[in-house]
């Protein structure tokens, strides 16, 4: 991609997992900004050992290789930096595609993007390597996304186990979406976003974004933890990307990497 820092595109018609390729790629010297994309994935991974689905051809699989230099208690933020990273990049092809009014994507924290209505439309990956690299370089985490663009067609092609669950962006704009566009867009989008997780100020920044378009924050919560699951109402997301619920008048704060399933609660 000309013109932006993620310059190294790899190209897959068939891979495993792209985040796994680019792990494996961050542990033999692999420098920041190599993008893995593929057309189909054989073992594309969800989170906690659940697998991603998406038909050949049809959807934007890719990772991204990055060696950001945050403490521990700030990684989700390279998450939030691809999920807005992907919000922009929706926004700016729907509009390219003149079909005027923005397509309304939210994030749900912590790692999914979804419709109005709540079904899914991309779920991001942030694995972290943290045993690699030499002494004094940042350890490299890869980010995944799987975004649905043009599969499902319509809901009859979803499996039984995503029926109601998940929805493509040609649901949404009625018509077929262009791959390569939305990876341009997306790379052009991500830019930025990777800058800002240099600075306190671009920190803040990504977190106040991820609030603007965070259809969690308002909403009665139940959050699915190791230890067991904790009712609330959704308050708000920290600077550092935490999720804040108030649990009966007791504020709590939710790390991504801790949680199992955020559900609405009755
Ligand atoms: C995620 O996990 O949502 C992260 C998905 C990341 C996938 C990308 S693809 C490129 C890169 N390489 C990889 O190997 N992975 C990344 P999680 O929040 O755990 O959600 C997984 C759950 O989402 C599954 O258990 C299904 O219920 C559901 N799911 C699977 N495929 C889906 C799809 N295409 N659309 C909507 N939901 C889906």
């Amino acid at each position: 991609m000309p013109g932006t820092r993620f310059s190294d595109v790899r190209r897959f018609e068939s891979i495993d997992s792209t985040n796994r390729y680019l792990l494996d790629e961050a542990r033999d010297g692999a420098p920041a900004g190599v993008v893995a994309v593929a057309d189909h994935q054989t073992a594309g991974r969800g989170r906690l050992g659940r697998s991603w689905e998406a038909p050949a051809g049809a959807n934007l699989l890719l990772s991204v290789l990055l060696r950001p230099s945050l403490d521990p208690a700030e990684r989700h933020l390279v998450t939030t930096a691809v999920a807005l990273a992907a919000v922009d990049a929706i926004d700016a092809v729907h509009r390219a595609d003149g079909a005027g009014a923005t397509t309304a994507v939210f994030v749900k924290w912590p790692n999914d993007l979804v419709t109005t209505d709540g079904r899914k439309l991309a779920g991001v990956l942030a694995e972290a390597d943290l045993g690699s690299g030499p002494p004094g370089r940042p350890s490299p985490v890869v980010v995944g996304i799987g975004l649905n663009v043009n599969w499902p067609a319509s809901d009859a092609d979803l499996p039984p186990e995503l029926s109601g669950s998940a929805a493509s962006l040609r649901q949404l704009t009625g018509a077929p979406v262009d791959r390569e566009a939305l990876l341009g867009a997306f790379l052009d989008a991500l830019g930025p976003r990777v800058d800002a997780l240099d600075s306190p100020g671009g920190r803040a920044g990504l977190a106040a974004e991820l609030r603007a378009v965070c259809s969690t924050i308002g909403t009665t919560v139940r959050v699915d933890l190791p230890d067991g699951p904790i009712r609330g109402t959704a308050t708000g997301v920290s600077d550092e990307g935490h999720l804040v619920v108030d649990v009966g008048g007791v504020t709590r704060t939710v790390v991504a990497g801790d949680v199992v399933h955020v559900r609405p609660a009755g």
